[in-house]
C-alpha cells in the first residue's frame, strides 16, 4: 500500500493520523508543509479540502482526520479503530466527533494565541520535521503566518479566554468517558487518538500542562501521543487560567 501523509509540524490531527498509521502498521511517507502555504499545495494536488492532515493512499486522496480513520479501517481492518458492537461504536463516534468539532479547535486557538504573544517556541514544534527551509529562518519570518492562522482560526483573546473557562468542563467530560470505558480502553480507538492528540497539544503549553497531566485525561494524552513536539513557556494572562486552578486536580 503506497501512502503519503501531508502534515504540519506540531499539528494535532496530523499526529492523530500518524498514530493510526503506526498502530495499523501501514508504512507511509511524511511530507511536512508550512501552515497557510499548505492550503495552496493541497489545492494544487487536488485534494478534496485544503486542510491538514491529508492522506494519499493508493489512488485515493482523503482530507480530514475522521474521514481518514474510516478509510484506514476499510483498507486495513486490523487492529480496528472502531468497536464492532453498534452501541459501543456509536459512543466512540460521538466522542470522536466532539474531539474534532469542539476540542480540536479550542486547542488550535490556544496555541496560535500563545504563539502570537511569543513566537520563539515555534522552533520546538518543528522537531523531527523537514520543512525544506532552515528552522531559524522559518521562525524569523513566521509573523505573517501566525497572524493569518490567528485570523483563519478565530484565535482572538476573547475566544481563547472563553475556551479556557470551558476547559475544566471539557476535561471532566473526557474523564467521564474514560470512566465509562468509551475512551482509554486496552486498545486505543479513533476517539482516543483524536482527543488524545488535542490534549497533547494543549500540554505543550506550560500554562496548561499541569492541570491536564494530573487527570485521567492527561494519562490518555500520553498514551495516545507518546511523542509530541513543542514546548511553550507561560505566556497566557494568569486571569484566563483561574478556572483551571479551581478545577479538581484528579477525578
Ligand atoms: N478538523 C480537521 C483539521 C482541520 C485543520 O484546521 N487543520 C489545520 C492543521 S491542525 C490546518 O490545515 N491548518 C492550516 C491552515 O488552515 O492554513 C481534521 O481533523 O482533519
Amino acid at each position: 500500500m503506497d501512502a503519503t501523509l501531508y502534515v504540519i509540524p506540531g499539528s494535532h490531527p496530523s499526529r492523530t493520523v500518524m498514530r493510526m498509521l503506526e498502530i495499523k502498521g501501514i508504512p507511509y511517507k511524511r511530507v511536512d508543509l508550512m501552515p497557510v502555504i499548505s492550503r495552496g499545495v493541497l489545492r494544487a494536488m487536488r485534494f478534496p479540502g485544503v486542510t491538514i492532515p491529508a492522506l494519499r493512499i493508493g489512488d485515493q486522496k482523503i482530507t480530514g482526520s475522521r474521514a481518514i480513520a474510516k478509510e484506514l479501517d476499510r483498507v486495513q481492518p486490523d487492529p480496528p479503530l472502531y468497536p464492532a458492537d453498534p452501541a459501543a461504536r456509536a459512543a466512540v463516534e460521538q466522542a470522536e466527533a466532539w474531539g474534532d468539532d469542539v476540542l480540536q479547535g479550542a486547542a488550535r486557538r490556544a496555541l496560535w494565541n500563545a504563539l502570537k504573544r511569543d513566537r520563539t517556541p515555534l522552533a520546538s514544534f518543528s522537531e523531527g520535521a523537514r520543512l525544506g527551509v532552515p528552522i531559524g529562518l522559518a521562525v524569523k519570518t513566521a509573523a505573517p503566518i501566525i497572524a493569518a492562522e490567528v485570523r483563519i482560526n478565530d484565535a482572538t483573546d476573547d475566544r481563547v479566554r472563553d475556551d479556557l473557562a470551558a476547559l475544566p468542563g471539557m476535561l471532566q467530560r473526557i474523564d467521564d468517558w474514560i470512566a465509562e470505558g468509551v475512551l482509554g480502553g486496552e486498545q486505543l480507538n479513533a476517539a482516543d487518538l483524536q482527543i488524545g492528540a488535542s490534549l497533547r497539544l494543549l500540554m505543550t503549553l506550560q500554562d496548561l500542562r499541569e492541570a491536564i497531566a494530573a487527570r485521567p485525561a492527561g494519562e490518555l494524552a500520553i498514551r495516545a501521543a507518546p511523542e509530541y513536539p513543542g514546548d511553550a513557556p507561560p505566556v497566557l494572562p494568569p486571569a484566563w487560567l483561574e478556572s483551571l486552578r479551581k478545577a479538581p486536580a484528579a477525578a
